[in-house]
């Protein structure tokens, strides 16, 4: 009995000290008192160009002004960091949490928490291999498989339009983060797609881990193994930029001598498409934030909402990239 007693008291003193508001929620968190709704954001790192601009997507959505708190957690591109973030969202009790998951698996036992919690959670960018998929209430990201698909159609009809389509083409991939949905969906398109077409062949593929520095340590490895690479497909932009450095320093001239495929479209890409250093890059738009917040509220005003949201992505090239350039947002 006395216990209880001092339960009643101990509540009274928090909801009365502001500390505790009536549903439970500790007021700091859940912005309750500010009538904000607070959003944990558990993003995968500052790997890329690509990463900067969906980081400033979120960042510049989610802002008091817009009615939220953003909690904003970078994980270094180390899923354990993103585990501990997503708990650390649910001990603050925030009222959503979206990740960007660094890889496909690992994520049932903390999403598993977070819906004990409460707590729903919306997936951006990648996407999670769970076998509930009740444990996220939405995904809004790029259509990897097809981004990779379409790149070879891309160097199918580029090799035709420069009278190669009956040459043998030797072509090696650099790889995003291995494990994460945009490697596996870019991947299975791109050797998907060269293995229908027996003058392509694929002499090596190996993780550039999405980073510049890494990228061009493989493209030297490569160069060091093959003298006779054609293509070279890289699953980001900042991979290819390595590569671009990598071939340029054994005198061969990148976008010539070397065909270079992309993916991501970012704006240096751009650049590096008018220079003629890459030849076509596969758009991957991180724009995000504003799709997020749609998602949240539509959840706000207890409206159903799309499991699956596809971004709409295009192929550019050198050849309309300067007439594109200036009608583009990242
Ligand atoms: C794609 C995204 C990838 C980009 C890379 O949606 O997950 O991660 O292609 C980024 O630039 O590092």
């Amino acid at each position: 009995m006395k216990n209880r007693v001092f339960v009643v008291f101990l509540t009274l003193l928090l909801l009365c000290g502001g500390l505790l508001s009536a549903n439970g929620k500790s007021e700091a968190a859940a912005g309750e008192g500010t009538g904000l709704i607070t959003v944990g954001y558990a993003q995968v790192g500052a790997e890329s160009d690509w990463r900067t601009a969906n980081t400033e997507s979120f960042k510049s959505t989610f802002v008091e002004a817009n009615g939220y708190k953003l909690i904003f957690d970078d994980a270094q591109q180390k899923q354990e960091n993103q585990i501990k973030a997503i708990r650390n969202f649910i001990q603050q009790d925030v009222d959503y949490i979206v990740v960007a998951p660094v890889v496909e698996t690992g994520w049932e036992t903390v999403l598993g928490e977070a819906k004990a919690a409460g707590i729903p959670v919306i997936l951006s960018d990648r996407m999670m291999d769970v076998s509930d998929d009740s444990l996220y209430v939405a995904w809004v990201g790029g259509n990897f498989l097809k981004e990779g698909q379409d790149s070879v159609v891309w160097l199918n009809d580029y090799l035709k339009k420069t009278g190669r389509d009956k040459e043998k083409i030797n072509c090696v991939l650099l790889q995003g983060t291995i494990g994460s949905s945009a490697q596996v969906g870019r991947t299975k398109g791109i050797t998907e797609g060269l293995a229908k077409n027996s003058n392509y062949n694929l002499l090596a593929k190996q993780t550039g881990e999405f980073t510049q520095a890494k990228g061009q340590e493989v493209m030297e490895s490569f160069l060091k193994a093959y003298d006779d690479i054609d293509v070279v497909f890289a699953e980001n932009d900042n991979m290819a930029f390595g590569a671009i450095d990598a071939i340029k320093a054994v005198g061969k001239v990148p976008g010539k001598d070397i065909i270079i495929v992309s993916f991501d479209a970012v704006h240096e890409a751009f650049n590096r498409m008018i220079a003629g250093e890459i030849n076509a890059d596969v758009e991957c738009n991180p724009l995000h934030g504003p799709r997020v917040a749609e998602i949240i509220q539509m959840l706000e005003a207890g409206k159903p909402v799309d499991k699956i949201m596809y971004v709409k992505e295009g192929v550019f090239d050198q050849f309309n990239a300067k007439e594109i350039m200036p009608t583009r947002k990242y």
